[in-house]
């Protein structure tokens, strides 16, 4: 018998890059539940669409019928749960949204869910980000004991979510387990996003709008490496703990920036120093959190993971996806994309 997967939010940047590590394993199948939202994108997905052991849904977390009925459809040995609004800016201007499908569609997942929390061996695992924790000074790390803190709309809703993951594990017995990541970057990365955003920017002669004075920190973890951990967490992560997942890898925004303008020049053969050209500092983000590091000892020690690639290595990757992927990006970057663009950048 197939070991049935409900993984939500798998058309996204990180759901896409974790839905085809699973399938790739034939001993599951998966069932893909998205809304395709804006950062939604099947063309994340097409060499996996025509798997036997795969199976894309549309629809919405927040709609129980809907979440009920496949509970019902599949016997789901195990939750994977991503779906989410996830840009802090997007959270700035629409909170409402963030709490729509973060908070709420997170409980219609947890009440399907429940109803399978005296079964064997079944994992309700939430996907979840450092930023519940906010933000730290120059010196220390998050680990799984920090306090939440949250600092935006958007860390507020995931951190109400990650509170009713581990309510319900306290109240129904939910068998749950939730990981804490940092900054993803790779391909697939939607450019609404730093890393993509530059890289879409340096490719079309653009400013690069620089928040504040770039001074924030940022740890960096290269998308693969965030589905290796998911994976190794799914399948051998401890019922009820918590796993922070990071790169020991922090960057000033200001000096990625200019590591990036370096090796875009490079790769389109521009003169060194082009591309440094374009930085322009614009209005800081409402409550911006000024660092963020993960300690990621318990799930290194635990599960013998750490990150594969170094930063230059990730980056160097990423960079050639998206010049590889001229027409990803160019669907993902015309029409509402340049709408949303010119709303948040221009007069900044
Ligand atoms: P993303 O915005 O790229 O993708 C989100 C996906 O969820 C999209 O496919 C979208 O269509 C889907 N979705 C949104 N609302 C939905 C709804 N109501 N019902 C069903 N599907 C819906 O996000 P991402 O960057 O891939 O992040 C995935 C998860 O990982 C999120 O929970 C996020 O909070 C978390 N996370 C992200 C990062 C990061 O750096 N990107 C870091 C740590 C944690
Ligand atoms: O145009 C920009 N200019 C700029 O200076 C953008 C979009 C960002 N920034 C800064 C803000 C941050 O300090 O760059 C840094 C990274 O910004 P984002 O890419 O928007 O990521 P961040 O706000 O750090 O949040 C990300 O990491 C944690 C993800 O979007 C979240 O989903 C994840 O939970």
């Amino acid at each position: 018998m197939a070991h049935n997967i409900l993984v939500t939010g798998g058309a996204g940047f990180i759901g896409s890059h974790v839905v085809r590590r699973f399938v790739q394993d034939k001993k599951y199948h998966i069932v893909n539940l998205d809304k395709l939202t804006y950062a939604g994108n099947l063309e994340n997905l097409t060499d996996v669409e025509n798997e036997v052991n795969y199976e894309f849904v549309k629809g919405d977390i927040s709609d129980s019928v809907l979440v009920q009925k496949l509970f019902e459809l599949h016997d789901f040995e195990g939750v994977i749960h991503l779906a989410a609004e996830s840009h802090v800016d997007r959270s700035i201007s629409n909170p409402l949204e963030f709490v729509q499908t973060n908070v709420i569609g997170t409980v219609c997942l947890l009440e399907a869910a429940k109803n399978w929390t005296k079964g064997e061996g079944k994992k309700f695992y939430h996907i979840s980000t450092d930023e519940v924790y906010g933000s730290l000074g120059s010196e220390g790390f998050f680990t799984e004991k920090t306090s939440y803190d949250p600092q935006s709309p958007y860390s507020a809703s995931k951190a109400s979510s990650d509170h009713f993951v581990r309510a319900y594990g306290n109240t129904y017995q939910l068998p749950f387990v939730i990981s804490n990541c940092s900054n993803n970057y790779g391909p697939n990365h939607f450019p609404e996003k730093l890393i993509p955003l530059l890289i879409n920017n340096i490719k079309n002669n653009r400013p690069l709008p620089i928040y504040g004075k770039g001074e924030n920190v940022r740890d960096w973890l290269y998308v693969e490496d965030h589905a290796v951990a998911i994976k190794l967490i799914y399948e051998k992560g401890r019922i009820g703990e918590t796993y922070n997942i990071g790169g020991f890898n922090e960057w000033k925004n200001i000096d990625l920036v200019e590591l990036l303008c370096d090796m875009m020049d490079e790769k389109l053969g521009n003169q060194k120093g082009t591309s440094r050209k374009l930085i322009t500092f614009v209005k800081d983000r409402a409550g911006h959190d000024l660092r963020y590091a993960i300690d990621a000892t318990k799930l290194s020690k635990e599960l013998g993971w750490k990150p594969s690639l170094t930063f230059e290595e990730g980056l160097e990757k990423t960079v050639d996806w998206f010049l590889g992927n001229e027409k990803w990006l160019t669907d993902v970057t015309t029409g509402v994309y340049m709408n949303y663009y010119e709303e948040h950048y221009n007069n900044r």
